[in-house]
């Protein structure tokens, strides 16, 4: 049995589970004082952790065994029957792109390239800022904002729940989560202002030029 270095180890029918939680690009407490290591803490180890366990469990035994989670998120999207799948598969994708949108020491200004493209799509970056803050704001209930290429502009989407933005042709390039759970221990309902803190002080630009290119 081979065992993976990322602290997950759990077994699905005697197999090596084929799903395992990518470890946090940066410490629980690195992105303090915007988000707590106490929120990091439940987010990832409970959160996280617990999407990759239900869907190890949920593949076991299917045709979806051996897919990729790609795969596996663009084959059951828009499947009633497969939504157990499909809602573990796409918050597994959804965290690990999470966690990679925001750093230590983020926000401020875009790379020059990434910059100009802001400003082609939005106007301006603080325009930009101010469509992904709405975006995230009007979401009704849990789910996600995006910053996303589509036909090559910038876009800005919001989706609900687990819904991801890879099930219908666009390339998301950042994301932040506006579930409760991603900000109620730190701004309790303040979701705009739990948005705009990341967008100031933690989003990842050379991420989103990365996934751009
Ligand atoms: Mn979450």
């Amino acid at each position: 049995m081979t065992k993976k270095d990322t602290g997950y180890s759990s077994t699905v029918h005697g197999a090596a589970p084929h799903h395992v939680l990518p470890p946090l690009p940066y410490a629980e407490n690195a992105l303090e004082p915007i988000i707590t290591a106490k929120t990091i803490s439940f987010h990832y180890g409970k959160h996280h952790r617990g999407y990759v366990d239900n869907l190890n469990k949920l593949v076991a035994g299917t045709e979806y065994a051996d897919l990729s989670l790609e795969k596996i998120i663009t084959s059951t999207a828009g499947r009633p029957e497969r939504i157990a799948i499909f809602n573990n598969a796409a918050q597994t994708w959804n965290h690990t792109f999470y966690w990679k949108s925001m750093k230590p020491k983020g926000g401020g200004e875009p790379p020059a390239a990434l910059k100009q493209r802001i400003e082609e799509s939005f106007s301006s970056v603080d325009a930009f800022k101010k469509e992904f803050a709405g975006a995230s704001v009007s979401q009704f209930g849990s789910g996600w904002a995006w910053l996303v290429l589509e036909g090559g502009s910038l876009k800005v989407v919001k989706t609900a729940n687990a819904d991801v933005p890879l099930t219908t042709g666009m390339k998301p390039l950042l994301t932040i989560d506006v579930w409760e759970h991603a900000y109620y221990l730190d701004y309790q309902n303040r979701r705009a202002d739990y948005v705009n803190a990341v967008l100031d002080k933690l989003i990842n630009w050379e991420f989103a030029l990365q996934n751009a290119s």
